[in-house]
């Protein structure tokens, strides 16, 4: 595995290749199967109400959503109003590596990108606290990946995503900007259909 510079934030990696394609595909059937339990559901943005690109779900204890009256984190899903499938042990166990120091991910947000969705720069921030870092996998078709400081007006640079690579925000860039600016379709053959898939793996809480 390699480990590619990007920036000079003490705390983000880009591990390209993480895993490999035999990993991907457990991943997808894992991911395959907290969806059978969680369907995939469309978020709107507060206040407007207007619906985001990408299609969302989550596993373990939390769940990130967002919906007319904001984000936030919660037990149940906002249709189904059932709780979160677990998180897969293939993900508990990618954190305890990555994230060592961090108490146990207590949410996994999915988003899955068609071949137009994109993600605008944001800072992951509704969580409690920021101690622990946010790990993400990618799966499927190939997107551009942007990432800037801890300014929204901070130059940014960006750089691509494969399946199977992994990011991590930690220490000083956690609440780094970051963003989607597009999903280049037909990359990947990991998913049948095409499209994105993102795993984050977050604390919400502080340790107890
Ligand atoms: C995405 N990723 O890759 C969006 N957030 O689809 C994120 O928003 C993200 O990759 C926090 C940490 C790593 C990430
Ligand atoms: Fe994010």
């Amino acid at each position: 595995m390699q480990e590619i510079a990007i920036n000079d934030l003490n705390g983000f990696r880009y591990l390209p290749g993480y895993f490999d394609r035999a990993s991907q595909q457990e991943l997808l059937d894992d991911v395959r199967s907290v969806v059978s339990q969680a369907p995939l559901y469309q978020p709107v943005m507060p206040k407007t109400g207007k619906p985001y690109s990408v299609k969302m779900s989550n596993c373990g204890p939390l769940g990130w959503v967002s919906d007319i009256n904001g984000y936030r984190y919660q037990q149940q899903h906002p249709d189904t109003k059932t709780p979160w499938p677990d998180i897969p042990s293939r993900l508990t166990s990618l954190w305890e590596t990555l994230a060592p120091d961090a108490p146990p991910a207590e949410a996994c947000l999915i988003n899955f990108y068609k071949a137009k969705a994109r993600m605008g720069l944001h800072q992951d921030r509704d969580e409690r606290t920021f101690n622990a870092p946010v790990v993400s996998v990618s799966l499927g078709d190939t997107a551009t990946f942007r990432i800037g400081g801890l300014s929204r007006k901070d130059p940014t640079k960006s750089f691509r995503l494969q399946s199977g690579d992994v990011v991590v925000l930690g220490g000083d860039a956690r609440l780094a900007f970051h963003g989607i600016d597009r999903v280049l379709a037909g990359t990947s053959t990991l998913l049948k259909n095409g499209g994105r898939i993102n795993l984050t793996l977050r604390r919400v809480n502080e340790a107890e």
